[in-house]
């Protein structure tokens, strides 16, 4: 099969690959930092990579793609409980990471490995042999295991193979005419689909390049659109914190202007967002629709129509129909017929690690993957996302929150007799997690912000109830069911 990284197997070059803050790689000290990486985990399996939003982090992960194996990023602020469902579940051979960072205790018993990203000062890093030689390796083999929250349970590792990441950045490539001279800016986290695979692999897969602001803020965004970057990727939150900026920042204003992409995904960009962003820049932000276990479905194209609420058209290679509850396929272009979206083509994972049951409930009988979001289709083919089907997963911040891994959690706080999770809408994070809490002792009942932390250090900070609300009992059904739809707005 043909190389992931082209640019990095033909004759790496010194053009610019990699930029975080000061440090940047070019493709030739990519290619050797990279190449390194391979030749020590070259016959692994899965290999843990301590995500931080790092050289090291993107070096690590092309390094193992280059030797075949497959990455397992892990957010490195997870909580312990979180991180030892992954590594059991993952049973990674050993784990990557910068030099110095230090690792939790569930980390400590696996071999670790040092991740060296050459001098990472932009100068030329020799020592590597230039153009690392990529392992042949079958398009069916896994890349990537992300793991990624259901409504109940633990997160599930949906097992990515190279193929969907191939066609995915490919299928992105003509719908948005990305080439070799984009330069992307994002300050996304490197242990999801939408930063890692977008963000990193896509710019590389190119030949372009990317540069990762360590962490999201405006200032960021405008020191880089306005110093030749060309494209921006972010989550609605982010975009709505640069429409809430910019009435006071001009050259905020200016650099988006120059752009010439603007990408928001993960959520939905709320219309009054797009609107505030098109007055100030003259410019529309473009949507595109994905999931962790499909890669990308649809993209508004940049010689398309950008439309506000809108994701857009199936990308090249995406099959994707609405179907109702009784199954029956949903064919109407008519802007109101509602259906749940499924999928097929080469974007999709293969399977959820060790979970052939959840594997298998995810797939309709002749292939389609059920996204579990709700959509009509417009008369020219555009999608518009009206809803999803489970309330108890939440979107927060981009990031796909499990109520029950939630509950679950706040269980297991000696102050709560029981408790139950939901989602409210928020302007900045487009929903935020709601607690609803029966105190063991309503005398003296457990603060906000002591279970707060209590769920950001077992499972992960952006899992952390925003907002707790304290009841005598929670309502349920005559089955003992909590009833969330009936507990006080
Ligand atoms: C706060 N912090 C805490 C606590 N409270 N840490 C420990 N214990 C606590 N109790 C820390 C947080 O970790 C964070 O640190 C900082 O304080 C601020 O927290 P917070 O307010 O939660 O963060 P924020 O500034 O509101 O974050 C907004 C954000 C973030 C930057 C937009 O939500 C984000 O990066 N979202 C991206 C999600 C994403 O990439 N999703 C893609 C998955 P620090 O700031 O240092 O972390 S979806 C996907 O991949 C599919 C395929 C798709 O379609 O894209
Ligand atoms: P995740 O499981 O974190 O990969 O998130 C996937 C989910 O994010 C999808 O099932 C959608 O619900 C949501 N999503 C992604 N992009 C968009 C978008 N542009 N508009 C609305 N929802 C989106």
């Amino acid at each position: 099969m043909t190389p992931l990284f082209p640019a990095l197997s033909d004759d790496p070059s010194s053009r610019p690959a990699l930029r975080f803050g000061e440090r940047s790689l070019t493709y030739a000290e990519l290619a050797a930092a990279a190449g390194a990486v391979a030749g020590r985990v070259r016959g692994a399996g899965r290999v843990a990579v301590w995500a931080t939003p790092s050289l090291e982090t993107a070096v690590g992960v092309v390094g193992v793609l280059l030797a075949g194996a497959a990455a397992v990023p892990l957010n490195p602020k997870s909580g312990d409980k979180e991180l030892g469902h992954i590594l059991s579940d993952s049973a990674p051979a050993l784990v990557l990471a910068a030099p110095g960072a230090e690792l939790p205790a569930p980390l400590r018993g696996l071999r670790r490995i040092d991740v060296d990203a050459g001098s990472g000062s932009g100068s030329d890093v020799r020592g590597g042999t230039g153009a690392p030689a990529g392992a042949a390796v079958d398009e069916e083999e896994p890349a990537l295991v992300v793991y990624t929250s259901g409504t109940t349970g633990p997160p599930k590792g949906a097992v990515i193979p190279r193929r969907a990441i191939a066609t995915t950045l490919d299928a992105l490539a003509d719908a948005w005419q990305w080439t070799e001279q984009d330069v992307l800016v994002h300050g996304l986290p490197l242990f999801h689909v939408h930063g890692l695979v977008l963000g990193v692999l896509g710019p590389l897969r190119r030949g372009g390049s990317v540069r990762h602001l360590g962490r999201f803020d405006t200032q960021g965004v405008t020191r880089e659109l306005s110093s030749g970057a060309t494209m921006l990727f972010g989550v609605p939150t982010m975009y709505h914190r640069i429409a809430e900026a910019l009435p006071a920042d001009p050259a905020l204003a200016k650099a988006l202007a120059g752009a010439r992409l603007l990408v928001s995904g993960s959520a939905a960009l709320p219309v009054h967002d797009h609107e505030r962003i098109a007055a100030a820049t003259g410019r529309r932000v473009v949507e595109r629709y994905g999931m962790t276990e499909t890669l990308m479905n649809t993209a508004v194209r940049a010689d398309g129509e950008a439309r506000a609420g809108t994701v857009g058209v199936p990308l090249p290679g995406v099959e994707l129909r609405l179907v109702e509850d009784d199954g029956s396929v949903v064919d109407a272009f008519d802007g109101e017929s509602v259906g749940e979206i499924q999928v097929r083509g080469p974007n999709l994972f293969t399977e959820y690690l060790n979970r052939p049951d959840a594997t298998a409930a995810a797939f309709t009988a002749d292939g389609w993957f059920r996204t579990g979001d709700v959509a009509v289709r417009d008369p020219d083919g555009y999608v518009r996302i009206v809803g999803r089907k489970a309330t108890d997963l939440i979107k927060s911040g981009g990031y796909k929150i499990g109520a029950g891994e939630i509950e679950n959690a706040l269980l297991e706080h000696p102050g709560v007799r029981e408790a139950a999770v939901t989602g409210e809408p928020d302007a900045d994070l487009g929903e935020r997690i709601v607690a609803w809490v029966v105190p063991a002792d309503p005398e003296s009942p457990p603060r906000e912000g002591e279970l707060a932390d209590h769920v950001a250090g077992r499972l992960a900070p952006h899992k952390r109830p925003r907002v707790v609300r304290y009841l005598d009992a929670l309502p349920r059904n005559d089955m003992g069911k909590i009833m969330k739809r009936a507990l006080p707005s």
